[in-house]
């Protein structure tokens, strides 16, 4: 069962309390997956100290700790004040790559699959009152077919395992989120939806509030000046707001929604959440939002970079937006992964459009999978009964956990359930219908849904693409097929295949989700060379260029935002450079070129009621 309270963003309330346990906490590999036989649930011995959140691959300074895969534990103690008691206990794990049992006191508490998503530890019975109490954590990040992200795991000849990606990431490992203690009334709020609708006069919101008592909820609406806009009672209903100032691309503006458990006038719960009014839609080829369509200009991006790997940091988030900001960009897709929480809570208070994808990358069996694709290679995926069950078991659960915790962003406007994953043979049909349909059940606001399409992907051979409710191409013409002197034949076979797609689906726009040209920063070459500067900018104009010509394209968003850690390989030179800021957010030359572009081309450019032809 889904533990929806802890997907919910825990907050200091005037009823809820809560501790960060970031800091350094014991850490050890665990080789030979013995642990638990040696008592490590009750605390480590020998151990070293590791900062959380962070991946721990960085920080090491041999390769065979740096590449370690398989089991390692962290521990550390905690005091649960004893004011506390009394109330509904947990801690919060915000992201343990890839999976987790958790032990309080030596106690097996949870365990939890997949490495980006919350869960909690429940504390209540297990922990004392003002006297330490132990967590210890044993992770794994082996990869598998039924693991998401997929993968494989290699047993080298010298007895130590090696993980291999199916996907273009390094596979950074670890608590690289926050470990939170939270105290929540025994009676208390544990999830809220909205969905918006506009009216004459302002917006209708139609909300459910589920507690695990009876009773009564109340809800009022405040403005961003804290001045109460509307208030009403029950766990439904809806909430009519007068002139409802909207949420809107680049413009956010939010409304503050208290939840508070009243009984006999006092308060038994409370908990807000920061929300934007707007609305979502695909209608013909235009994406609307509050009815009106946008363009979408901005990048697929990592959470990734220097010494704490995937780790969640603030700061370089924080960088990150005012870049995004700086070069005109208006959204960004979560490739290949749901990020933290809080790059959502930025983005709906900047006014970013998201597209949120779940881990369902390496779905195609290969570790340079966009060259296997350009290969024609197939790898018939879907066709494994461990595929169909396990793997299709994870994915459902990952997307349940995803909308659960990000249905109530404004910024989120549809949901990504696939990055590159195999379509053309018919076992992917069936996986794929569940998926969707999975999805669109458990999101309150019947956001589009889409998946990520693999160069081989095309409209002759594709089974899959219409279960999008918009096409993300994931298209490479000019680097990784018909690349450097031969990109005048790129340019021709990225028209040939835009006329195919706009005759398959004369009801999808398209957007660009990934296109890209590795480009070493600093090298410069006249006449271009692939990998120089030039060669980068020179491959993006013949892209505008194509994108400018179809009035279906109905976004941008470029590989990558920033140089991110790979596997090594004769194909990445310390990574993936196709940043359009390098590993430390400085801008390349193309920044300049995307900045030029991005701030010229309207918000509601080439929509229907505003085309050009
Ligand atoms: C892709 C993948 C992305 C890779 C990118 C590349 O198609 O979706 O994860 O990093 O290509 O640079 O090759």
């Amino acid at each position: 069962m889904l533990d929806t309270q802890a997907l919910q963003y825990p907050r200091n309330t005037s009823t809820r309390r809560l501790f960060d346990l970031s800091g350094l906490w014991k850490f050890k590999f665990d080789s030979g997956a013995c642990g638990e036989e040696n008592g490590w649930q009750y605390g480590l011995s020998d151990y070293i100290l590791m900062p959380v959140p962070a991946s721990f691959n960085d920080f090491f300074t041999d390769k065979n700790s740096r590449e370690y895969t398989g089991d390692f534990w962290y521990e550390r103690d905690f005091i649960v004040p004893g004011e506390w008691e009394g109330m509904s206990l947990f801690l919060r794990f915000e992201g343990a790559a890839h999976r987790a049992e958790v032990y309080i006191n030596g106690k097996k508490t949870v365990s939890h699959e997949g490495g980006f998503m919350p869960f909690a530890a429940r504390l209540d019975g297990l922990v004392k009152f003002d006297k330490p109490n132990r967590v210890a954590v044993k992770i794994n990040n082996e990869l598998s077919l039924t693991s998401l992200p997929a993968g494989s795991t290699k047993l080298l000849k010298n007895g130590r395992k090696m993980s291999k990606p199916f996907f273009d990431f390094f596979n950074y490992s670890g608590l690289n989120r926050a470990v939170k203690l939270v105290a929540v009334p025994k009676e208390s709020i544990l999830d809220l939806s909205v969905e918006h609708k506009l009216t004459e006069d302002g917006s209708e919101t139609k909300y459910s509030v589920t507690t695990n008592g009876d009773n009564t909820v109340q809800v009022s609406v405040f403005d961003k000046d804290g001045s109460i806009v509307a208030e009403t009672t029950g766990k439904e209903g809806v909430i009519h707001i007068e002139n409802t100032r909207l949420w809107n691309v680049l413009d956010a503006y939010l409304y503050t929604f208290r939840l508070r458990i009243l009984k006999s006038g006092s308060i038994i719960d409370e908990y807000y959440e920061d929300i934007g009014i707007r609305t979502v839609e695909i209608k013909g080829r235009d994406i609307l939002i509050n009815n009106k369509p946008v363009y979408l200009k901005g990048f697929g991006k990592h959470e990734d970079s220097d010494i704490i790997g995937r780790g969640f940091s603030l700061p370089v988030a924080k960088r990150d937006f005012e870049l995004m900001k700086w070069i005109g960009a208006n959204s960004f897709r979560t490739s290949h992964y749901p990020y933290a929480e809080e790059i959502l809570k930025m983005a709906d208070r900047e006014g970013f459009l998201v597209i949120d994808e779940v881990a369902a990358v390496g779905m195609f069996e290969s570790l340079m999978n966009f060259l296997e694709a350009s290969s024609g290679k197939k790898t018939d995926f879907f066709s494994r009964d461990i595929v169909q069950t396990q793997t299709k078991e994870n994915h459902k659960a990952a997307v349940s956990e995803l909308i659960t915790r990000d249905k109530n962003h404004a910024c989120v406007i549809a949901w990504s359930l696939f990055n590159e994953p195999e379509t053309t043979s018919d076992s992917a049909v069936k996986y794929f219908e569940e998926i969707f349909i999975h999805a669109l059940k458990t999101d309150p606001q019947k956001r589009p849904r889409t998946f990520a399409l693999i160069m081989n992907s095309t409209p002759s051979v594709c089974k899959c693409y219409g279960f999008s409710d918009f096409l993300s191409l994931n298209r490479y013409y000019g680097w990784y097929v018909n690349g450097g002197y031969e990109i005048s034949d790129a340019k021709e076979q990225l028209i040939d295949e835009l006329k195919e797609w706009e005759k398959a689906a004369p009801n999808k726009p398209i957007i660009f989700t990934e296109f890209g040209a590795d480009t070493m920063p600093g090298l410069h070459k006249l006449p271009s060379v692939m990998w120089s500067e030039e060669y980068q900018e020179e491959y993006l104009n013949m892209q505008f260029e194509v994108f400018d010509m179809f009035d279906s394209v109905k976004g941008e968003q470029v590989w990558n935002f920033a140089d991110f850690q790979t596997t090594e390989g004769i194909l990445r030179v310390d990574g993936n450079k196709k940043g359009i800021f390098t590993r430390a957010r400085q801008p390349k030359n193309a920044a300049y070129l995307f900045k030029k572009r991005w701030e010229s081309l309207a918000l509601d450019y080439k929509s229907t009621s505003s085309c050009r032809y």
